[in-house]
């Protein structure tokens, strides 16, 4: 075999059959292999940005790494911002990223760059091949690397004669490791600590969040009343009737410190203790109270949903009726009128499918989303997990190509939009069930708000030209059809309910732009 066509079979023979792809000449012995071998998906878009999260949105669903195909430093580079999101989402992602041939790079070339460089920060497993004979091997590796808990971003950077080689083999997948258990010891002692009467509250990461991992923390819950928590930075939360009520610490720091003030113990679960995103003149960025004292369960590369389980069988059970989940769909009343936050956040609860994957990135605008379908048929939340804007539409479309049986409901702020809006023409191609919103605010309105906490002053109006984003104003509808994606623009409550009754039934890929 090339080198190329082992790099794929060892893939495919690894379950790795997605790839998100943007290549170039590089890369065309990869692509040549994909031409033969129809056991990949392969999908195309227009930035690499795009790329890198799908991959992530595809990880957090499939709960298994997508690979992503990317062309040299540069479009390794165009990748990184949503690359900086994945890694701290903490997902299994594998790179493979094509380098000039080992005997060209000494030219020094116009495309030639460190993409070892480049990867490093980004990759907790990294490689450049070596040799045709090498490359099953490696890529073998490098999928066990992605796969270990909790999930990592592993970077192969294939130069083009190791594509090109005879030499390869189809390389066996070693059994991956299981992540360790906390041990007996420390369970004890945090049920020891649940048992205390001290108001608690359990911060969960990870694969806490949904699945056996929710149900688990749930039943601890239940049986001591501890408050559930999750971070502001959500990879992925099960949540909306018979779920775990789980609380998001708030983004904003007052807010969440006034929301963290009564606990005295905090635990932690595959997460660390919370903290504000930034610093600010004369404000201390711990949110949890002096008197809190803060425990770990589980560290972040540790079975958590296990050591949740040991944790049930650790406590004294039954059930308390007291702190029982709600298990009964209660949708808000569809609204009406002029537009508002709050209203559009109550026709979303009135009528998202059961089922749904939302995704968040909807910022200033998405204060009342999740209060409002709190009680919501049952679905999943993903968040920005990096603070790195531009990942709603990318995430949203590799969740859709992971779950192609569920709707996806991707919300977006205009501006944030904006980054990553390539990713619409995706959609399209491949006939995704994907509805996005966006909130046209016109405006950065995170950063009109910043500007004020971080006590400057007024803003004048130099200033509010570099947070103001019309001037001209977007047409998200005309960039929604320029890229083959149905599209309307919506100014009342009764216009965005019915667009999202028309859109949820066409079972493709549309956009609602609401004029905030
Ligand atoms: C990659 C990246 N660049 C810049 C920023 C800084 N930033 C944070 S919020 C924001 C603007 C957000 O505006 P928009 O998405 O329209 O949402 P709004 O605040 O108006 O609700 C910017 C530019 C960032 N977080 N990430």
């Amino acid at each position: 075999l090339i080198g190329a066509e082992a790099i794929i079979r060892t893939l495919v023979a690894g379950g790795v059959d997605t790839c998100f792809v943007n290549p170039g000449t590089t890369e065309i012995h990869l692509v040549a292999v994909l031409d033969r071998l129809t056991e990949t998906r392969c999908i195309l878009a227009l930035f690499e940005g795009v790329i890198t999260g799908a991959a992530d949105g595809y990880a957090r669903m499939a709960e298994k790494p997508a690979w992503t195909l990317l062309h040299l430093g540069p479009g390794f580079a165009n990748g990184l911002a949503n690359l900086h999101n994945a890694s701290r989402a903490q997902i299994p992602m594998i790179n493979v990223v094509g380098q000039h041939a080992t005997y060209h790079i000494r030219r020094d070339t116009p495309l030639t760059a460190d993409i070892e460089g480049l990867a490093r920060p980004y990759s907790k497993w990294l490689r450049t091949i070596c040799s045709a004979a090498e490359a099953g091997f490696d890529v073998a590796e490098a999928i066990c690397a992605s796969q270990r808990m909790p999930g990592n971003i592993a970077t192969l950077i294939v130069p083009s004669d190791v594509s090109w080689s005879e030499g390869g083999a189809v390389a066996t997948i070693p059994a991956s490791t299981k992540a360790p258990r906390p041990a007996t010891e420390t369970v004890e002692r945090i049920a020891g600590l649940l048992r205390s009467g001290v108001k608690t509250a359990i911060l969960l990461g990870g694969n806490t969040l949904y699945g056996k991992g929710l149900q688990a923390a749930g039943q601890v819950a239940q049986a001591t009343g501890a408050k559930l928590l999750a971070p502001y930075p959500l990879t992925r939360l099960e949540r909306g009737a018979g779920t775990p009520d789980v609380e998001r610490v708030h983004y904003i720091l007052e807010a969440a410190k006034e929301q963290l003030k009564e606990f005295r113990q905090m635990i932690l679960v595959g997460t660390v203790a919370p903290v504000a995103y930034f610093a600010y003149p004369n404000k201390d960025s711990t949110l949890t109270g002096p008197e809190c004292a803060i425990h770990t369960l589980a560290g972040v590369g540790e079975d958590c949903a296990g050591a949740m389980q040991d944790l049930v069988e650790a406590l004294p059970m039954p059930v308390n009726p007291q702190h029982a989940v709600a298990n009964i769909v209660q949708r808000r009343p569809m609204p009406s009128g002029k537009i508002t936050t709050a209203g559009l956040a109550d026709a979303i609860s009135a009528l998202m499918p059961e089922n749904t994957i939302v995704v968040d990135e909807s910022m200033t605008s998405g204060r009342e989303l999740m209060p409002s379908t709190k009680l919501a048929p049952r679905h999943d939340w993903l968040g920005n997990t990096g603070g790195a804007i531009g990942i709603a539409m990318p995430l949203a479309l590799g969740a859709a190509v992971a779950c192609p049986e569920r709707q996806v409901l991707c919300l977006s702020a205009d501006g944030s939009g904006m980054y990553t809006v390539q990713a619409l023409w995706t959609m399209a191609r491949e006939s995704l069930r994907i509805v996005t919103v966006i909130f046209a605010n016109r405006v950065y309105g995170v950063l009109k708000r910043e500007f004020s906490f971080l006590g400057t002053g007024p803003i004048g109006p130099r200033a509010a030209d570099m947070f103001d984003i019309c001037r001209p104003d977007l047409d998200w509808v005309m960039l929604a059809r320029g890229m083959g994606v149905p599209a309307s623009r919506v100014t009342s409550l009764e216009e965005f309910s019915n667009a999202l009754i028309n859109a949820f039934q066409s079972g493709g890929p549309s956009l609602i732009e609401v004029l905030l």
